[in-house]
């Protein structure tokens, strides 16, 4: 399995990626084209089942743009599925300890780092690979996982969770931090961005990537310059709809 986005994250390039909502093969392709690094299929948030989520992995690949999938929780069903379609890696919400992210791990790695469940799916090409441990090896390696910091009990055991072997990186959700601090939307509150750094040095001290959302392109740019290795940048539906909005309202 290759993972365009794990490769660029190495060479230390700055990626850029959207969640995805406008729920079409052809949407993922489109992002694709654009040249957009990672597309989050979000099973959190969004509608889509298994079937659906195979579909857009199959766009994403064939137009050469990383799929990851935001798993609905961290129980295994949630994360084998996903990873068993083709996801190239996941992004878990709402993890507060170490014990949660390291059952996280052993859902998503083969032996021995974990003990994903072995069968012969679409991610091993049904089984018509030449050697099981090559497999492990090679999934193990390329699957990101990204917990998210989103809640007040991650962030106070961050160093904890940094620690577990086979995490990538964190991405942090901001408007669920914001909430945990009760002070939900408060992004840009001096208290919740103080957060971000904190969350943001400890990525950098264990060399960890730091992924974050922002609503739009001048937020991004503001995470890029503070250190950030990669920004999910809005949801695509609401570029669309910005958009038309201004077609339909332009002089005539
Ligand atoms: C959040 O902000 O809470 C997210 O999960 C990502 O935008
Ligand atoms: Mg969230």
């Amino acid at each position: 399995m290759k993972n365009l986005l794990k490769e660029k994250l190495q060479q230390s390039k700055k990626t850029v990626g959207t969640f995805f909502s406008m729920g079409s093969s052809e949407a993922v392709e489109a992002l694709g084209i654009a040249g957009m690094d990672y597309v989050i299929l979000d099973k959190e948030h969004g509608p889509y089942g298994v079937e659906t989520v195979q579909q857009y992995i199959r766009a994403a690949e064939r137009r050469n743009i990383t799929p990851l999938v935001r798993v609905k929780d961290f129980s295994r069903p949630s994360i084998l599925k996903v990873l068993d379609v083709g996801a190239q890696g996941i992004i878990v919400p709402m993890i507060r300890t170490r014990q949660e992210v390291e059952r996280v791990i052993e859902y998503a790695k083969y032996y021995p780092m974990g003990r994903r469940g072995v069968a012969l799916t679409r991610a091993s090409d049904y089984g018509d690979i030449e050697s099981l441990e090559e497999y492990f090896r090679d999934a193990n390696q390329n699957t990101l996982v990204l917990p998210q910091c989103e809640t007040r009990e991650c962030v106070e055991n961050l160093d904890a969770i940094l620690d577990v072997e086979g995490v990538d990186g964190i991405f942090i959700g901001p408007y669920d931090l914001s909430q945990s601090y009760d002070k939900p939307g408060k992004m840009s509150d001096p208290e919740i961005q103080r957060i971000i750094d904190m969350v943001l040095e400890k990525c950098k001290r264990q060399n960890k990537y730091a992924f974050i959302f922002a609503p739009d392109k001048k937020t991004a740019s503001g995470y890029f310059k503070r250190g950030f290795d990669s920004v999910a940048v809005a949801m695509d539906i609401h570029l669309y709809i910005e958009t038309f909005r201004d077609i339909a309202n332009m002089p005539r």
